[in-house]
C-alpha cells in the first residue's frame, strides 16, 4: 500500500499501467469526500467520472426546477465545521445550480481535481486473484490497478429512456430530465409533450409551463406531491443553526431518515377525526417531506395512511378546478409508498388553459411518430418531448459497467434476481469492492449526503484497520450477506412501503426483479449494525480470503459514528407499537 499519500494519474500516458492504493467510480458527493478521506489517510487515490465536472447527480440533473427536498441547511456535508460556516444557501431548498455550486467550491477548496479524471467512463474492473489488485479500465484507454475499488455510482444515476417504438423517427428534440442539455432546452413558445409525473416531473412541469406554447403531461401513474413553500432563507435562521451546527447534524443523524425535522410519533388512529385534520393541515402549511411526520404510523397501518391520503386527495380536489382533471390526478395507492413528491405550483398548473393532462395507464404510448407520439390511437403533436421517466435505481450503475470477482463471478450476473451485498457495503465474491450507498443500506431513504459521509467513513475506518493489521482483503461471507439480504426485506414488508410498484422494488422497468432495494429499518439502527460489526472484528467479513480468520485486533476508531437513538422517535416502545416515522 502506498504510504506517501497522492500519486496522480499520468494522463500523457492514460494506458500506461499505473497502480493505485485505490480506485473510485464517480465523483459526486460520494466519491469527493471518499477521495478527501483517502488522502487523509495517505493513500493513492484516482478517481474516474464520466461528467465533465464534480457533483454527480447536480451535475446530470440540471431540468427547469431541479432542487433538493431535505432542507438546503441540512443537505450538506458535516465533515468539516469550517464548511458548514462558510457556506450560505440562498433558499430554503437549494435550486440545482446552487448545489453544484457547493459541489465545486469543495472540489477547489479540498484540492481534489487534481486526481478526478473527468469526462471518462469506467468500462470493465476486473479482480487479479495473483496481484489481489483490481484491473480498472477505461472508455477513454486507462488501465490503472488498485487494491480497493469504490464504487461511488450513485442510486439514481442511470437514467430510465423506456424503449418506446420509433423514438427515432421523432423529428423534434427528445430530453431526459437526467440528463438535459448543459446549455439548456429551448422550450419557449414550443409545444411540449412530458412523460412521467414523478419527482422530475413534478418540478420541471410548472416551469416548462411558464415557457411552452403548450404542455401535455402523460401521466401513468399519479403521484402523491405536497407543497414546498420554498422561501428566501431568512438570514436570522440561518445564523441560529450556524451557532449550533454540530447539535444539529448530531440530532439529525438520530433520526431515521438522517435529518432533522419535528415527528409526531402518536398513532393517527387513536386521534379524532378533527386532532387528524387538524395535525394535517399544519402540516401541508409547513410542506414538504415532515409531512409524512404527522403521525407515527402511517406507514404501518392501511388505515392509518388513508386517512392522510384522502386528505391529500382533498386538496387536488380543491386546487384542480376540471373535476375530471382532479380525478386523473388523485392517486389511491399508499402514501408514501412511492417517494413522496415536493412541489412548488403543481396541481395548479393544471387550472391553465394550455396544459393538458392524458391519462395513459389503460392505453399506453404505442410509438412515437415524425410529428409526435401515439397515446389511445391519438396521436399528439409535439415540437419537443422531455422523458421524465426516472431511472435504473440502486444497481443501474453498477450494471453499466463489467465487474468481475473471484472465479471470474460477474456482479451483473450475480445480481441478476435483485442486488445482493452486505450492508450495501460490499458483495460476497468481490473482494476489496465497497459500495457507497449500496442496494440494501438506507441509503435514498436517508438524507443522501449524510448516509454518504457514514458510509465513506466506515470504509475509511475499515481500510485503516486492515493496513493496521496488515489486511490485504476483504469480502463479506456468502452467509452474512444472505442474512443480510433477507433481512432487509422482511424489515421492508413492515412497512407499507413495499406494497406497491415503486423503483425502490425496481418496479418502474420492466423485467427487473421485484427486490426491495433500501434498508428500511432507519439510519441510526443501521447505523448502529454498522458499528457492531466493526467492534467484532468486521463480523461477517472474511480477511485474507480465509474464512477462518474471523476476528482481528480492536478496530481504531477514528471516524465513528455516534449515533444515540433519539429516543421520543425510535426507541424499543415505538418499534414495537409500530410507530416509527419513517420519510
Ligand atoms: O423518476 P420516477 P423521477 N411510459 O421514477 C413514468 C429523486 N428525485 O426522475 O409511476 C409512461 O419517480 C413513471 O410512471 P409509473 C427522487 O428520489 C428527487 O421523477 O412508473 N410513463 C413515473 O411517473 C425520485 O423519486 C428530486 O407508472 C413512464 C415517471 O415516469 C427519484 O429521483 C427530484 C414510463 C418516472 O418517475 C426519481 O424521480 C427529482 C413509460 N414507459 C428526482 N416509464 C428531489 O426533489 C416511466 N414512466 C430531490
Amino acid at each position: 500500500m502506498h504510504q506517501e499519500g497522492t500519486a496522480q494519474l499520468d494522463t500523457s500516458q492514460p494506458e500506461m499501467n499505473q497502480t493505485f492504493d485505490a480506485v473510485i467510480v464517480g465523483a459526486g458527493f460520494a466519491g469527493m469526500y471518499m477521495l478527501h478521506c483517502l488522502r487523509k489517510l495517505g493513500l493513492s487515490a484516482c478517481v474516474f467520472e464520466a461528467g465533465g465536472g464534480v457533483g454527480g447527480t447536480w451535475y446530470w440533473n440540471r431540468y427547469p426546477g431541479a432542487r433538493c427536498d431535505v432542507e438546503s441547511m441540512q443537505y450538506s456535508y458535516s465533515f468539516s465545521e469550517e464548511l458548514d460556516q462558510e457556506w450560505s444557501w440562498s433558499e430554503k431548498y437549494s435550486p440545482q445550480p446552487e448545489i453544484l455550486s457547493y459541489a465545486n467550491h469543495v472540489a477547489d477548496r479540498f484540492d481534489l481535481r487534481r486526481d478526478i479524471q473527468f469526462d471518462t467512463k469506467v468500462t470493465t474492473t476486473t479482480f487479479n486473484e495473483t496481484t489481489k489488485k483490481w484491473l480498472v479500465e477505461t472508455d477513454r484507454g486507462h488501465k490503472v490497478q488498485a487494491q480497493f475499488c469504490i464504487m461511488a455510482v450513485g442510486c439514481l444515476s442511470a437514467a430510465n429512456m423506456p424503449s418506446f417504438k420509433d423514438i427515432d423517427k421523432f423529428k423534434g428534440p427528445i430530453y431526459h430530465t437526467g440528463e438535459w442539455p448543459h446549455d439548456g432546452a429551448k422550450l419557449e413558445g414550443l409545444r411540449v409533450g412530458i412523460i412521467g409525473t414523478g419527482s422530475s416531473a413534478i418540478q420541471s412541469i410548472p416551469i416548462i409551463a411558464k415557457q411552452a406554447e403548450s404542455l401535455t403531461v402523460f401521466q401513468r401513474t399519479p403521484n402523491y406531491s405536497i407543497p414546498a413553500w420554498n422561501e428566501k432563507l431568512d438570514p436570522k435562521y440561518e445564523e441560529s443553526v450556524k451557532s449550533t451546527y454540530p447539535e444539529l447534524r448530531a440530532k439529525a443523524r438520530g433520526r431515521p431518515a438522517g435529518f432533522y425535522f419535528p415527528f409526531n410519533t402518536d398513532s393517527a388512529l387513536e386521534a379524532t377525526p378533527e386532532e387528524r385534520q387538524k395535525q394535517f393541515e399544519d402540516r401541508w402549511q409547513k410542506g414538504g417531506l415532515p409531512f409524512l411526520g404527522a403521525y407515527g404510523d402511517l406507514l404501518f397501518e392501511q388505515q392509518a395512511n388513508d386517512s392522510i391520503a384522502e386528505f391529500v386527495r382533498t386538496k387536488i380536489r380543491d386546487i384542480v378546478a376540471d373535476p375530471k382533471t382532479a380525478d386523473l390526478l388523485c392517486p389511491d395507492n399508499v402514501l408514501g409508498c412511492k417517494r413522496l413528491c415536493v412541489d412548488t405550483g403543481y396541481y395548479e398548473v393544471y387550472n391553465q388553459e394550455h396544459v393538458d393532462l392524458v391519462d395513459i395507464s389503460e392505453a399506453p404510448i404505442d410509438r412515437f411518430t415524425p410529428n409526435g407520439l401515439v397515446a389511445g390511437d391519438q396521436e399528439y403533436c409535439f415540437d419537443a418531448i422531455i422523458c421524465a421517466t426516472g431511472f435504473a435505481a440502486m444497481t443501474g450503475s453498477f450494471d453499466k459497467i463489467s465487474i468481475t470477482g473471484r472465479n471470474g463471478l460477474s456482479l451483473l450476473k450475480k445480481w441478476e434476481a435483485g442486488p445482493r451485498a452486505y450492508l450495501g457495503l460490499a458483495s460476497a465474491g468481490f473482494p476489496n469492492l465497497f459500495m457507497i450507498t449500496g442496494p440494501g443500506s438506507p441509503s435514498v431513504l436517508a438524507s443522501m449526503i449524510q448516509a454518504i459521509e457514514q458510509h465513506v467513513d466506515w470504509i475509511v475506518d475499515c481500510i485503516a484497520h486492515m493496513r493496521d493489521t496488515n489486511v490485504t482483503t476483504i469480502e463479506p461471507t456468502n452467509e452474512h450477506e444472505d442474512n443480510w439480504v433477507e433481512h432487509v426485506t422482511d424489515v421492508s414488508k413492515v412497512s407499507l412501503r413495499s406494497t406497491c410498484s415503486s423503483w425502490y422494488v425496481g418496479a418502474n422497468i420492466p423485467g427487473r426483479p421485484r427486490v426491495f432495494m433500501p434498508y428500511i429499518g432507519g439510519f441510526p439502527i443501521y447505523v448502529s449494525k454498522c458499528n457492531e460489526v466493526m467492534d467484532n472484528g468486521l463480523e461477517g467479513f472474511i480477511l485474507d480470503g480465509d474464512p477462518n480468520t474471523t476476528t482481528v485486533p480492536e478496530p481504531r476508531w477514528t471516524k465513528r459514528w455516534r449515533v444515540p437513538l433519539d429516543m421520543d422517535v425510535i426507541s424499543p416502545a415505538t418499534i414495537a407499537a409500530r410507530r416509527v416515522p419513517i420519510v
